[in-house]
């Protein structure tokens, strides 16, 4: 088997040399795939592996724009789609001066798998640019969008691919890239997902990703008779997964004690409450400040300058930042400090090391692609309010979202239970993803 998987990785190599981030990704995937494949006569000698690591098509191209001293700038955009065999590509746009194609096509590579859980008609895909939206004019941020989708515009639709939000794109940039393919195309669809409440969006998708990451973090606990109450927990990051991951998982009895950006993290001993949080969305959704300005309003709380919060005592983590913020000296501290879940919010968080570790010491440790489709599978829901024209309470949302995060958990628990009971989540959703793609691309023939 070892030869097979490497047999597999050095084709995948020669073809994406310079692409680390997206062999970690398919590296985890054979791992746990290949095995699998091996014992079920269906797959067997199809290559579907190799097809699904290959993307469908990947468009790169010019984005140019003026800034408000009258400079031309010029950025890159681009848009991988990935996998149609179960529905349209389906997947968030980032926005970060570290985007390039290796970035972009280990997100839509885990998207194809994470879509596939969420058990709605998605194909995964994703996009973005090297723009860099701090320190940026709302007038700067709009022509930016709009020149992104003047071009974009061209290869997406309702039918065909449908963008949404990831890191640096949020509900202003949606407006603006909505408005432009709007004029561009003349026609209002569902063409991104993550719209305002008033002009087609869905209640409960901005909330989505961070609920949907402590409804799984429940899931796991209950599976040890536990829950989330008297927890304390760390969270990485201060964007839009990390705030409602804390708002959740505080409703829900445990107490947040930190939150970051990528100057550093902030330690509250105390908790950071209903109130606090608060602050902290004024803060980073409309001052668009950073979060050691926390410090100056709640003193008792300290700020750790470039530093991660793996460090601070926890049973809970969840890492809502960024790829590769977790590595295997903080699996480790994060172990001896008593941690035994880390449910993940954020895409690839932990590197492999870290991984190894958390599944070595069997805590409770879900990959993204599994604890974080609430937000992906609520933009699905989004997606079937648009082609009904009509929109779900908030009630009726959150509801159909917490049945879709246990229904994940289940097909986890089918595919990666162990003979000693111990439940290995990155088989599981990496299984459990696999069969329904490949099942429809078995149907649909050499395409
Ligand atoms: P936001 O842009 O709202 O927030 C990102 C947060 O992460 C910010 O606090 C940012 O700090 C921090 N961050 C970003 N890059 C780095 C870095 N290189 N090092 C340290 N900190 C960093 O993005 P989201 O909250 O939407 O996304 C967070 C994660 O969740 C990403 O991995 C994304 O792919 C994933 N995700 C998002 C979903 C969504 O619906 N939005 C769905 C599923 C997953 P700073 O402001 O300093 O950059
Ligand atoms: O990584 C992700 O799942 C997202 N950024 C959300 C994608 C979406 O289409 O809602």
């Amino acid at each position: 088997m070892e030869s097979k998987i490497k047999e597999f990785m050095k084709l995948v190599k020669v073809r994406n040399q310079h692409e680390p981030e997206f062999l970690q990704a398919v590296q985890e995937v054979a791992e746990t795939v290949i095995p699998y494949i091996a014992s079920q006569e269906i797959y067997n000698g199809k290559n579907i592996l190799l097809r699904m690591v290959e993307p469908e098509r990947v468009l790169m191209f010019r984005v140019p724009w003026i800034d408000d001293s009258g400079e031309i700038i010029v950025n890159r955009g681009y848009r991988i789609q990935m996998n149609s065999a179960i529905g349209p590509y389906k997947g968030g746009l980032r926005f970060h001066p570290t985007v390039n194609l290796s970035i972009l096509k280990f997100l839509a590579f885990e998207q194809v798998f994470k879509n596939a859980l969420t058990t709605l008609p998605m194909g995964g895909g994703k996009g973005g640019s090297d723009f860099d939206p701090k320190g940026k004019s709302d007038g700067e941020i709009m022509r930016f969008c709009h020149s992104f989708m003047a071009e974009l515009c061209r290869h997406i639709g309702a039918n065909t691919d449908v963008p949404a939000g990831d890191i640096g794109v949020g509900a202003r940039e949606i407006g603006f890239l909505f408005g432009m393919y709007k004029k561009m195309r003349n026609e209002f669809t569902g063409v991104l997902t993550g719209k305002g409440m008033s002009w087609g969006g869905s209640l409960i998708r901005p909330e989505a990703t961070g609920y949907g990451t402590v409804y799984f973090a429940q899931s796991m606990l209950e599976t040890r008779g536990d829950t989330l109450k008297g927890k304390t927990v760390t969270v990485s990051g201060s964007g839009n997964v990390a705030q409602y991951a804390c708002e959740k998982a505080t409703q829900l009895g445990a107490k947040v004690v930190t939150l970051s950006d990528s100057s550093g993290f902030i330690y509250d001993e105390d908790g950071i409450d209903e109130q606090k949080l608060a602050f902290v969305m004024e803060l980073k959704n409309v001052k668009r400040g950073r979060i050691n300005e926390y410090v100056e309003k709640y003193p008792k709380a300290k700020f750790f300058k470039g530093k991660t919060p793996w460090g601070i005592k926890c049973e809970v983590a969840m890492p809502c930042a960024t790829q590769n913020e977790v590595n295997g000296e903080d699996a480790k501290t994060l172990l001896n400090n008593g941690c035994y879940v880390v449910s993940e919010g954020a895409n690839m968080p932990s590197r492999p090391e870290a991984i190894e570790a958390f599944q070595g010491a069997k805590i409770l440790y879900a990959p993204g692609k599994a604890s974080n489709a609430g937000g992906v599978a609520t933009s699905g829901l989004e997606m079937s309010q648009n082609s009904l024209r009509i929109n779900w309470t908030r009630d009726e949302v959150d509801e159909r979202l917490k049945k879709i995060m246990k229904d994940i958990h289940d097909s986890c628990i089918k595919f990666g239970k162990k003979d000693d009971g111990y439940i290995d989540y990155v088989t599981g959703a990496n299984i459990a993803g696999f069969v329904k793609v490949a099942d429809a691309m078995l149907a649909q023939g050499v395409v």
